[in-house]
């Protein structure tokens, strides 16, 4: 690892909230360096916010650059494999990640979560009942708030949501508990399979002190065994679940934690994701059972399942955080319905292949409406299956059509990209749709 005393020059490739992030910290804690900063986009978002005297490029990667710097700070949005960075990394420009800076300037406690689905449910919940349980608690990274700017709060412990791509930049975290929750396709674009992807999350796991993964997914595995490992599942081992009189409890060990049905979380993977949350505070140290009244009251975050309008005995239920396959599957799975289930699907594949979702369809009363770059891809999964431009249109053509008992969800299976700025603009989108269109069913 580079010392801070033999670097001047800095690039950050990537604006957005994790380059501001990284602006602000080299400026704060290493005042002397000199800082540039590149984002590929014309006007990247946070440009406005730059400190003054920090160079902006934009429009383009500028390679010089790049093969003149010390350090090279990527957003995790960014390819390794961009020629640029391939390049300046080939000739022994280090590169790392805001995780990386994070891992470097924290030594308070870490709890660190990764996995295809679920990352920002349990980061969430975990972050609130160690915060019930009387720490003072940041929780970010990839759910939205960048890592680094964790480090103002100077909090007791950190909950960190990491995405595969800001693991492939991260080397030296050390964490007290890290979690691989699930592992199903997703960012093919970015993978060369699904080897490569679970092994950038497995890094989650390089200075745990202890490791949480899932008995029913053997590659959320570390590949090291000497780790201290405890597991989670449905079943009735460890972390587990076991019926008593009809009724499915949460369990550590022998002992009762929750009766699922206590939760105010629907699904059974919401069940999942509960159990998660204590068993990663109990091998944290934290005591849980002080912040069940937390986990029972705890309602979710916006965009995953989440009911945001509801007329006539129709629902409108905006999953706009689907954003692969596995989620719209789990969405589905966890689905009670009496009419007809209208489901809009579409946007930015990411070379998924879509038929898992074909039998699940098959099994409902479902009109799929698609839309969006990819939206056409999802024609042949259902006879009802039909193309749309946008979801305006979706909404202004199925309203007439709604009867009691109906549903309208969205849970995309894709990413966002091709028509919004990311998921909560979509599922933002959605709700003012149909807060406008359920006032139009009686
Ligand atoms: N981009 C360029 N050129 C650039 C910089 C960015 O084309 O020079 C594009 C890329 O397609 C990139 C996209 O812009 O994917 C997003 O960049 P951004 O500026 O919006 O990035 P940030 O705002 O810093 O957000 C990033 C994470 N985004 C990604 O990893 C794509 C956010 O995760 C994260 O919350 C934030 O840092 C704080 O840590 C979002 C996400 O979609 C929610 N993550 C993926 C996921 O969950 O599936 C991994
Ligand atoms: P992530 O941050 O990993 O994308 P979220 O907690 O935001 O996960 O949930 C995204 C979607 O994934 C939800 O809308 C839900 O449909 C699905 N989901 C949540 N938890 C799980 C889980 N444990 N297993 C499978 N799918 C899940």
């Amino acid at each position: 690892m580079e010392r801070w005393q033999d670097i001047q020059q800095v690039v950050v490739v990537g604006l957005g909230i994790t380059g501001l992030s990284v602006v602000n910290h080299l400026r704060k804690y290493h005042p002397t360096l000199t800082i540039q900063v590149m984002d590929s986009r014309d006007n990247p978002p946070g440009a406005e916010q730059l400190p003054q005297g920090v160079a902006l490029h934009t429009g383009s990667f500028e390679a010089d650059w790049l093969m003149q710097a010390d350090l090279v700070v990527c957003n995790p949005g960014i390819a390794l494999a961009t020629p640029e960075i391939h390049a300046a990394m080939a000739n022994g420009v280090s590169v790392i990640g805001d995780i990386e800076l994070f891992a470097r300037a924290n030594d308070k406690p870490v709890i660190a979560i990764t996995g295809s689905n679920g990352k920002s449910t349990v980061t969430d919940l975990t972050g609130e009942m160690a915060k019930a349980a009387g720490l003072s608690v940041g929780v970010g990274g990839n759910i939205g708030f960048p890592a680094l700017d964790l480090l103002e709060l100077d909090a007791d412990l950190y909950v960190l949501e990491l995405s595969s791509f800001q693991l492939e930049t991260t080397s030296s975290l050390k964490t007290q508990v890290s979690t691989f929750l699930n592992l199903s396709e997703d960012h093919m674009d970015r993978y060369e399979g699904m080897a490569d992807y679970a092994e950038a999350k497995r890094r989650i796991f390089l200075h745990a002190e202890h490791v949480l993964v899932n008995r029913d997914e053997p590659e959320t595995y570390p590949t090291e065994t000497s780790l201290a490992l405890s597991t989670f599942g449905f079943d009735a081992k460890q972390f587990g679940m076991q019926v008593f009189d009809g009724r499915t409890w949460l369990m550590d060990g022998d002992a009762k934690i929750l009766a699922a049905d206590k939760l105010s979380i629907v699904g059974k993977h919401n069940w999942s994701n509960a159990l998660v949350a204590c068993a990663l505070l109990k091998l944290a140290n934290i005591d849980y059972r002080s912040a069940l009244e937390c986990l029972k009251s705890y309602r979710g975050l916006s965009h995953r399942c989440q009911v945001v309008a509801e007329q006539a005995n129709v629902k409108w239920v905006n999953d706009s955080k689907a954003t692969n396959v596995a989620s719209t599957l789990a969405a589905l799975s966890g689905l009670a319905l009496q009419g007809t289930l209208y489901l809009l699907v579409g946007g930015v594949g990411k070379g998924a292949d879509f038929s898992e979702l074909a039998t699940p369809l098959s099994r409902l009363n479902v009109q799929l409406c698609c839309f969006g770059l990819d939206g056409e891809a999802f024609l042949p999964l259902h006879d009802s299956a039909r193309y749309f431009a946008s979801m305006d249109d979706i909404l202004a053509e199925i309203t007439p059509k709604l009867k009691q008992g109906d549903m309208v969800m969205l849970s995309p299976a894709c990413a966002s990209f091709d028509q919004f700025a990311n998921f909560m603009a979509r599922g933002d989108h959605f709700t003012d749709l149909a807060e406008r269109y359920s006032a139009q069913v009686s």
